[in-house]
């Protein structure tokens, strides 16, 4: 088994500066010195830093375009891949991955932590050595989170804490194992696992996917900008409860059917993290079917947001996006 260790940044192997935790290189050193590779009960590993080193909260297209080139550049050579990332997220650039690379026999394991490798009581160990073991192990069919002892699935997987240890829950699905003396393996998409193949290339477009958080009395500036902005190509509708909307609000119902005229794809998800949508359960929701707007049922945002930049990066035309959207790529909703 051969592992590659891909580090993008992330507090794991940050150090203080003085505005704060800032990402540094003397992770891998670290790394080596807590993990000897092929040592003990440390896998084999290698490690390639992604340059520059972020702070997840600036991660963009750009990065996600490096990572994905770099395992595709190390695709035959290496049987397992550990992303280091940052957690804030975490869970976008799982998702991509999960569409970019659905139903791959290798897996890609994304970890981080809280606090840095090295600092007092950090949760960098164990989530690094959750992560090497798993890496060394079963395929899991599926690109997965390792963190807080838990391998949660990478796009149902959503950052809850800023504080605790187990920063991540996956809430509309189970994790696929649970770390504890004797682990617990959900048996899940291996019947999925397919010999890798190429994945397609990808032109991700920056600024194509917006997001808009429904309110009461929702104002018309938060949402009437996105017809008139060329770039945006899609739009996240994070609706309430069971993936209703203001469906009194005539100015918002306008604008969604506008968007629709003009091939803006919209999709809908709910505010809830449990349960999803329930298209048709109420009028209030029911309208967004009549205007053309795609259920996101029970995704996570960051799972319905990745998969619009996928579509897009493929250079599908809304109506093959509509198309594509009903496909269900890496078990990223419950059916
Ligand atoms: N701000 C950090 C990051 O996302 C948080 C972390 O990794 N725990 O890069």
């Amino acid at each position: 088994m051969s592992i590659l260790i891909l580090y993008t940044g992330g507090t794991i192997g940050m150090t203080v500066s003085e505005s704060g935790l800032a990402p540094s290189s003397s992770l891998v050193e670290k790394l080596h010195t807590i993990f000897p590779s092929g040592i003990a009960n440390t896998p084999e590993y290698s490690v390639q830093t992604l340059d520059p080193l972020i702070d997840s909260a600036n991660l963009d297209t750009t990065h996600w375009q490096r990572i994905v080139a770099a395992i595709q550049q190390h695709w035959d050579a290496y049987n397992s891949f550990i992303i280091l990332h940052g957690t804030d997220t975490m869970a976008y650039t799982a998702s991509l991955l999960s569409y970019v690379f659905a139903n791959s026999c290798k897996n890609i394991i994304l970890t981080g932590s809280q606090l840095p490798l090295g600092a007092e009581r950090s949760d960098a160990p164990c989530n690094l050595a959750l992560a090497l073991s798993l890496a060394n192990g079963i395929p899991l069919g599926q690109v997965a989170i390792a963190f807080g002892n838990q391998v949660l699935q990478g796009n149902r997987a959503t950052k809850i804490s800023s504080q605790a240890f187990a920063g991540f829950d996956s809430p509309n699905t189970p994790p696929l194992v649970t770390n504890q003396i004797t682990p617990h393996y959900r048996v899940n998409g291996l019947t999925g696992c397919q010999p890798c193949k190429e994945p397609a290339e990808l032109h991700f477009q920056p600024e194509a996917v917006a997001l808009l958080w429904l309110t009461p009395s929702l104002s018309q500036a938060s949402y009437g900008g996105f017809l008139h902005d060329s770039k945006c190509k899609a739009l996240v509708l994070v609706s309430f409860g069971a993936g209703n909307i203001a469906s009194e609000n005539q100015s918002f119902c306008q604008f969604l059917a506008d968007a629709k005229d003009k091939g803006l794809v919209v999709v809908n998800v709910s505010q809830c993290q449990h349960g999803g949508t329930s298209t048709g359960a109420y009028a209030a929701g029911s309208v967004l079917t009549q205007l053309g707007v795609l259920d996101g049922k029970d995704m996570t945002v960051e799972a319905a947001f990745t998969k619009l930049h996928y579509l897009l990066a493929l250079d599908h035309s809304p109506k093959e996006i509509r198309t594509h959207w009903q496909t269900c790529r890496a078990e990223e909703w419950s059916e």
